[in-house]
């Protein structure tokens, strides 16, 4: 039988991770990242589709692609956080469990970054721990979906 399958999107210059800024965002890079969430999506029995774009509406066109196809979706929206109404009405209108992910904690930053518009349209938000931010979504978002019939 499939797995269930969870979408992992992460927005803008995340592919830049590792590789500029490592006293804001560290030294592990995207490839890491998929490594590590490949890892821990394999312990908890769920597949994983992990992406990067750059493209507003290419993000927003994958979002709406997850319908029928994923059970959940954690997204790291990068600087489209703070801008995009857009995505936040896709992340609405697919009507899936949605985990918003930020490696940094974005309260602790510019006031700009304070707000996200992402997060109405999410069941919960994990930022400031760094990429294992990553893992303690896929975490969540297993137990979310292997136990939705119980809820
Ligand atoms: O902390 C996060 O994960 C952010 O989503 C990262 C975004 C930022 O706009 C958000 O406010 C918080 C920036 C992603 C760009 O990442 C870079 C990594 C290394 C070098 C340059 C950019």
């Amino acid at each position: 039988m499939d797995l269930p399958l969870i979408a992992v999107l992460n927005g803008p210059n995340l592919n830049m991770l590792g590789l500029r800024q490592p006293e804001v965002y560290g030294t592990t890079t995207l490839d890491d990242v998929e490594q590590l969430c490949a890892q821990v999506a394999e312990k908890l029995e769920v597949g994983i589709d992990f992406r990067q774009t750059n493209g507003e509406g290419e993000l927003i066109s994958w979002v709406q692609e997850c319908r029928g196809r994923a059970q959940g979706i954690i997204i790291n929206p990068a600087g489209y956080s703070h801008t995009s109404i857009a995505l936040l009405d896709a992340l609405l209108a697919v009507d899936l469990p949605v985990i918003e992910v930020h490696i940094s904690n974005i309260h602790r930053r510019e006031p700009f970054r304070h707000h996200s518009y992402v997060s109405k349209g999410a069941l919960g938000v994990i930022c400031g721990l760094g990429v294992q931010g990553y893992a303690l979504a896929l975490q969540a978002m297993a137990d979310i979906i292997l136990n939705e019939d119980t809820q």
